[in-house]
């Protein structure tokens, strides 16, 4: 029995620009889930931890952080688990890599941490009986196919794992199908994307972890690592046991409003306390047309629930609608207008460059404000 903790997709040290304030904050979540996960490690024993790429935001991580990555790696290390890492493409194995101007193993220590590389892309650990394997080519060092060592070079080990930074799929950062059913392993532990999956592959297992902490949009769970089992005890033979555990804590979350159904801006501002929760990355998204009388301040709609949530986005995607009823005649100010705007906004609309799309938004608008300015007065012209 043979039991690993695989993560990816750790991505310490991202700055998180678009979060503003909230990004250092997330990036201090995200050293407390890969902490959390160390914790795990440690609390289950296990005998491996694999990082299948992008421990890394970027190669110019800095000094402390990747300080604070041994620190942690130390600590398996105290309790005697090692680990094996892959380059992914945050931080890839190029000339300016992180593992070329950081000595992240000396750092760890006892030589208890192995980064695979183009140069040595497999690692037999003959104490725990397993070979773990790297990708095969040093041009494309995330995407495979594994690397085969030649039988000859390794002693018969009970078990194989793969460490690839790539996802199950025809695209060119992809690891085919085909490649892993051909690989001849027990288990690959891929990585690539923030959001955790698993299958089989013939008669090999593969798990994508997702990250610790959630890094991108969409991602609407915690995040977590998988945890796997290797059996061959009988009668079943070999086995491969895979169970996810939430290692972060912070979470993403759309909520989508229709602005004809909103009644004015505290509305808006209820709505969003009503999903408050100091976790959430919470995403809004207004769509739908805006009645006239409807006017929101969405700045000021952030203001009011600042610290209720990790962070809210807003988005305004509703548009002023076109003129409903009746039309005020062609002969009046207010009904040449209308007729010229629409004109203009239904070609610019039926067109479907985006261009003309924004500008038929723009349109949509001027219109709204000549309504209201126009409204009633109609002056012959
Ligand atoms: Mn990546």
């Amino acid at each position: 029995m043979l039991r690993l903790l695989h993560t990816a997709d750790v991505r310490l040290g991202a700055r998180h620009e678009d979060l503003g304030e909230a990004g250092a904050a997330m990036r201090e979540r995200q050293h407390a889930a890969f902490s959390a996960a160390v914790d795990l490690a440690l609390a289950e024993g296990v005998d491996l931890v694999l990082v299948a790429g992008d421990l890394f935001d970027a190669n110019t991580a800095s000094r402390r952080t990747v300080e604070h990555a041994a620190a942690e790696l130390a600590r398996l290390a105290a309790a005697g688990i090692r680990t094996v890492a892959v380059p992914g493409d945050h931080d890839p194995y190029t000339r300016a890599s992180v593992y070329r101007s950081h000595d992240l193993p000396g750092l760890v220590g006892d030589g208890m941490l192995t980064v695979l590389t183009p140069a040595a892309p497999w690692v037999h650990l003959e104490a725990l009986g397993v070979l773990v394997v790297g990708p095969a080519d040093p041009a494309r060092p995330s995407s495979g196919p594994f690397a085969s060592p030649a039988d000859a070079a390794v002693p018969p080990a009970p078990w194989r794992v793969g460490l690839l930074h790539a996802v199950p799929g025809d695209g060119p950062g992809d690891v085919r199908e085909t490649s892993l059913e051909a690989s001849g392993l027990d288990y690959a532990a891929l990585g690539g994307e923030p959001t955790a999956s698993s299958g089989r592959a013939g008669a090999t297992a593969w798990a994508v972890p997702g990250s610790p902490e959630p890094v991108a949009l969409g991602h609407d769970g915690p995040g977590t690592v998988t945890l796997v089992a290797l059996d061959d005890r009988p009668p079943d033979g070999k086995s491969v046991r895979l169970e996810r555990r939430a290692v972060g804590t912070a979470r993403h979350g759309v909520l989508e409003a229709d602005v004809a159904e909103l009644a004015s801006q505290e509305d808006l501002v209820a709505r969003l306390l009503a999903a408050a929760d100091p976790e959430l990355v919470l995403d809004v998204r207004l769509a739908g047309e805006r009645p006239d009388d409807l006017v929101l301040d969405l700045a000021a709609a952030e203001d009011a629930v600042r610290g209720r949530f990790l962070r809210t986005r807003l988005d305004d995607r509703s548009r002023p609608p076109l003129t409903a009823g009746a039309l005020p005649p062609p002969e009046t100010i207010l009904g040449a207008f209308i007729r010229n705007i629409e004109g203009r906004i239904a070609d610019l609309e039926a067109s479907g460059a985006a261009e003309a799309h924004d500008e038929a938004a723009e349109l949509r608008e001027v219109l709204r404000m000549g309504r209201r300015l126009l409204a009633g007065e109609g002056v012959a012209l």
